[in-house]
């Protein structure tokens, strides 16, 4: 008989990973799983449930905070202090981190930094978003408030990271550095099951994912990338499809699964990007990484970026390593231009 593995069972069968696993780690995954189902419940009726639109407020970034972008927050920042297993929580929505200094949490020993709701601006057209999560260990000695600096580390100090993509299904994908799996949500049961085992990048990939609108503003190299993506050659599965959803977790997942290139460079107008460093391409880096990808800010490797703010951007290029390397190779060309 064909076995159903839920991720339930899926996360404590691979706790054994983990030598000196307590059991903590388990239960904080078991936690972003129970927050991601009720933030589903939200998505799946924000229809119906007047929770569209705009709260009227701007987060940090000066961003327009929707009001499932508050909802999502609160709904993670709350489930997870309900238990437990972290000292402290960093997200897009909150200008500061939060320290969780009771008694019991100041114990924990991991932080989490969030996108709670990713790809705000598909939320009212019903188009795809996402949550995307970064697991660190803290820096700080247990048993004492949590500091800035447990969260402001590289990238490759992640314990785990992952997404849940609200899309034609819901999907949760994760790695604890050991490969990358995916669960589909069967909503009649409740529950996540495996449907994605152990996910790569195909070896080779024929789309790109770029907000084409502020070319004018993009570095030489990524012009010329992109022009040399529209080119006709037969050899190399030229021309490229693109392909852009405005949502970064959905055109991760898509090029994940079918090959791909997702850009997100500096411009003249915005000289490191868009996205965050910390909670959006540290998680999906590491996730590429797993998958057998790469992720550079056009130069370096985006883990072995060191972060000085919560809220910091970083050039993003991200998909199969090949093509990467491409995109490296022009920027590296036309640096000078
Ligand atoms: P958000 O977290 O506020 O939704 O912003 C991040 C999103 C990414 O998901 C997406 O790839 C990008 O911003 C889209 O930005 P733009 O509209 O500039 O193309
Ligand atoms: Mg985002």
């Amino acid at each position: 008989m064909e076995r159903h593995m839920t991720l339930g069972e899926f996360i404590i069968e691979n706790q054994k990973d983990f030598p000196y696993a307590k059991g903590e780690l388990s239960a904080l995954l078991s936690s972003i799983k129970l927050a991601g189902k009720m933030v589903n419940k939200s998505i799946n009726k924000a229809g119906l449930a007047q929770i569209l639109g705009k709260v009227g407020k701007e987060n940090i970034q000066g961003e327009n905070q929707a009001k499932l972008d508050v909802m999502a927050n609160d709904v993670f920042i709350s489930t997870l202090k309900s238990r437990g297993e972290i000292c402290g929580i960093a997200s897009e929505e909150l200008e500061d981190f939060v320290a969780f200094d009771d008694d019991i949490h100041k114990e924990a020993k991991y932080v989490v930094l969030m996108d709670p709701l990713d790809g705000s601006s598909n939320i009212d057209v019903d188009i795809t978003v996402g949550t995307i999560f970064s697991i660190y260990r803290r820096i700080s000695p247990e048993g004492t408030r949590v500091t800035k600096e447990d969260f402001l580390q590289s990238g490759e100090n992640q314990v785990a990271a992952g997404y849940l993509i609200y899309g034609t299904s819901t999907i949760l994908v994760y790695t604890t550095g050991n490969g990358v799996n995916g669960f589909t949500f069967d909503p009649g049961i409740g529950s996540f099951f495996l449907s994605h085992p152990k996910i790569t990048f195909p070896e080779n990939g024929s789309i790109y994912s770029v907000n084409e609108g502020n070319y004018i503003h993009f570095p030489q190299g990524i012009k010329k990338l992109i022009k040399w993506m529209q080119e006709l050659d037969k050899d190399s599965n030229r021309p490229f499809t693109a392909r852009y959803t405005g949502s970064l977790v959905a055109d991760f997942h898509r090029n994940m699964l079918q090959g791909g290139l997702y850009l997100y460079p500096q411009g003249s107008t915005a000289p490191k990007g868009k996205l965050r460093l910390l909670y959006e391409c540290n998680p999906m880096a590491f996730l590429a990484e797993q998958a057998g990808g790469k992720a550079s800010d056009g130069e370096r490797r985006i883990m072995e970026l060191i972060p000085s703010e919560l809220h910091e951007r970083a050039p993003f290029i991200c998909g199969n390593s090949k093509m990467v390397e491409i995109a490296e190779k022009f920027i590296e060309e036309y640096r000078a231009d």
